[in-house]
């Protein structure tokens, strides 16, 4: 680990641009070693920009990522089914504040990441941009869309950067709980009547698509990807992964007794890896400039609930004021 060298805080404490070229040695030592770098380490600027850049994404896809299954507890159809979906919604809550306090150990506060999302100027997950229309919904988001985030997300445990890689430990554990709960749901409806079936299908053939895109944007339109692997941020490329989730739901449909909604999914012997047809990335190009079906809406909720808000941040500052005066007095 980082903080085991004995002399890298002095390293890190020491000025100009002796420091910065120690702090740099160091740096390239503990990445070679697949090491972890922690907060108070050098880092380059570049390695700190992205770290913020991809874990403040990812904090922003857990917290709009509450709205399309927020939408349906007061819906769902059994006691036993709100109860799960509301403890899994609370779990999403808890990934964001993991991230956020993880991005804030480098350097950039909450409450400007939070004025960034509600001003429209950062990015979260296209997934979450897409409507969720019916009960069967619920089910697929959690087999595809929790499928995918582990399926990304586990090999982020390893990120170089040690206060996410530790975050995405306990993320990943809980999103296994998600994706099991919503496989179930699936399962359950496949086994159901003919239209609870075709409930299931129609939930799986339009998340589908949107669920591959998660990973992001092709390989050769990557434009972060080498250099976070570099730095062994990122473990596996976009379509690495992409491929090795293809390879995981494939199989896994068969137990559901569905159909993914492409043809052109199979295993390349010669490669090794699984193939499946064009993704439409017009689409995925359209819901990252801000125009896919909920865009809007789900920047508009996420400010009133900012606003709504309020008077807990008020009264929280209230409280933490009063305390310190009493604690000054005593
Ligand atoms: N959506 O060069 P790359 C979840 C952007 S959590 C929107 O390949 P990178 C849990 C990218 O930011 C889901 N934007 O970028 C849950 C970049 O834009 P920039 C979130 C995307 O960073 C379940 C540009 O395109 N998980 O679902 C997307 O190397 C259920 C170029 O792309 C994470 O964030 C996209 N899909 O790789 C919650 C995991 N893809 O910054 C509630 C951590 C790419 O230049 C309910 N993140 N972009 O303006 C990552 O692993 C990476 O950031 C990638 C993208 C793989 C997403």
């Amino acid at each position: 680990m980082a903080t085991q060298d004995s002399d890298h805080h002095a390293v890190a404490n020491a000025d100009g641009d002796e420091t910065a070229a120690a702090g740099q040695a160091y740096f390239d030592k503990i990445i070679a070693a697949d090491s972890r770098i922690e907060p108070p380490d050098w880092m380059p600027d570049g390695y700190r920009k992205t770290l913020i850049r991809q874990i403040s994404q990812h904090a922003h896809s857990e917290v709009i990522g509450m709205q399309p299954e927020g939408n349906w507890i007061g819906r769902a159809p059994s006691l036993k089914r709100k109860a799960i979906l509301m403890a899994k919604v609370q779990d999403e809550a808890g990934h964001g504040l993991y991230l956020y306090s993880a991005a804030e150990t480098l350097g950039i506060p909450r409450d400007v990441l939070n004025d960034q999302l509600i001003a429209g100027k950062a990015r979260y997950s296209s997934i979450f941009n897409y409507p969720a229309r019916s009960w069967a919904d619920m089910g697929a988001i959690g087999w595809l869309v929790d499928g995918a985030a582990i399926c990304n997300q586990v090999p982020l445990c390893r990120a170089s950067f040690g206060p996410y890689g530790r975050a995405m430990v306990r993320v990943c554990k809980e999103e296994s709980f998600h994706q099991r709960q919503g496989f179930e749901i699936l399962l359950e409806l496949a086994n159901g009547t003919p239209a609870q079936k075709q409930m299931a299908q129609d939930a799986v053939d339009g998340l589908y698509a949107p669920a591959l895109m998660m990973f992001g944007p092709p390989d050769s339109d990557s434009a972060h990807s080498s250099q976070s692997m570099a730095w062994n941020i990122k473990r596996f490329s976009n379509d690495e992964l992409r491929q090795r989730f293809v390879g995981m739901i494939v199989e896994q449909v068969k137990v559901l007794g569905l159909t993914l909604p492409d043809d052109d999914i199979r295993f390349n012997e010669e490669t090794g890896k699984w193939e499946y047809g064009e993704l439409d990335w017009d689409e995925f190009n359209e819901v990252l400039a801000g125009r896919g079906p909920c865009n809007a809406q789900r920047l508009t909720r996420r400010r009133e609930a900012h606003e709504n808000g309020a008077w807990v941040r008020e009264a929280a500052t209230a409280y933490a004021a009063e305390k310190a005066k009493r604690e000054q007095v005593a």
